[in-house]
């Protein structure tokens, strides 16, 4: 008896992407999963780090109370992302940027993989694992040009102390991030939400804002999730698995000559 197996990706779905003009996609953890970058989980109280759980280490809270432990905290992790190379679901996101009119590539992510995998225009929402910010003259560094002789590098400029520039939880994300995300999002036909929990805010309200200005909402994501069910498609699997599978005539045509 023949299984009729439904494809992955439907037509309507295939029509809208080789027709959209503006198109969002949201990230979270579950991009980089298949290269090997451990997940959250939702930020929640999985414990991560010497027993703390990851909304308390990647705390404001944390921050004010013990510098040099969040700072060991991004080393290791920093350490870890080093070896770590995009994958096949960053590198079909980078494909896309250059073949509709607007793009729009928002990040949670701080492991900077969609721009090495060639994204140029990342909005990263929660800051980057790559930089270091002044606390005094807010000074932004590249950390590989930091030297860590002690356990909390200074700024250059005026000697003040740095921390890593990330968002933590308790803080508000950096002035106009959010802002350019949403009005993009408010604005598109076409929003991909791919390799997120959706828990954590004000990111996870991005799909939302999309979907009340009217465009056609797509998860990515092996399991479903609180957004799931506000999606016009949901597909379910891997992003390095999926996300290729997408593509333009364009690029179809580039792929094959
Ligand atoms: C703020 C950087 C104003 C640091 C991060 C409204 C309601 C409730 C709470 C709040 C609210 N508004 C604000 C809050 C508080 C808080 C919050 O949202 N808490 C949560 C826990 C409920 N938000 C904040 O604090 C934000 N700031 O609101 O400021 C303010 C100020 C003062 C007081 C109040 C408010 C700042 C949030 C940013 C925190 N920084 N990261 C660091 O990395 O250390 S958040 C961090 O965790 C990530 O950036 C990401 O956002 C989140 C993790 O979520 P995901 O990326 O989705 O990852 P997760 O592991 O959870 O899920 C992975 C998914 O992938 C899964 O679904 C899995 O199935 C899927 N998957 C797995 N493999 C694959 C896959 N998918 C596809 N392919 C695969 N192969």
């Amino acid at each position: 008896m023949e299984v009729m197996t439904r494809p992955l990706i439907s037509a309507k779905l295939r029509e809208r992407f080789a027709n959209a003009e503006r198109v969002v996609v949201l990230t979270g953890a579950g991009v980089s999963a298949e290269s090997g970058v451990p997940t959250f989980r939702g930020g929640g109280n999985s414990a991560v780090w010497k027993g703390l759980p990851f909304d308390v280490i990647s705390s404001a809270g944390m921050l004010a109370r013990d510098l040099p432990v969040v700072w060991e905290w991004f080393n290791y992790r920093r350490g870890v992302l080093a070896t770590l190379k995009p994958n096949p679901g960053h590198e079909a996101i980078a494909s896309w940027e250059k073949q509709f009119k607007e793009f729009t590539l928002v990040t949670q992510n701080i492991d900077g993989l969609h721009q090495a995998a060639g994204s140029r225009n990342v909005i990263e929402l929660h800051g980057s694992i790559w930089r270091a910010r002044c606390f005094e003259c807010g000074a932004r560094v590249q950390v590989s040009e930091l030297k860590f002789d002690d356990s909390v590098p200074v700024c250059f400029e005026c000697g003040g102390h740095l921390r890593p520039d990330v968002v933590l939880f308790g803080e508000m994300l950096s002035p106009g991030a959010f802002e350019q995300a949403a009005a993009a999002a408010g604005q598109c036909e076409l929003c991909f939400v791919v390799g997120t929990s959706a828990v954590v805010y004000p990111a996870a309200s991005i799909p939302e804002i999309a979907r009340t200005g009217g465009a056609c909402v797509v998860e990515v994501n092996p399991e479903r999730t609180p957004l799931s069910d506000l999606c016009d498609e949901v597909l379910t699997g891997k992003a390095g698995e999926i996300l290729p599978l997408l593509r333009t005539e364009g690029s179809r045509q580039k792929a094959e000559t």
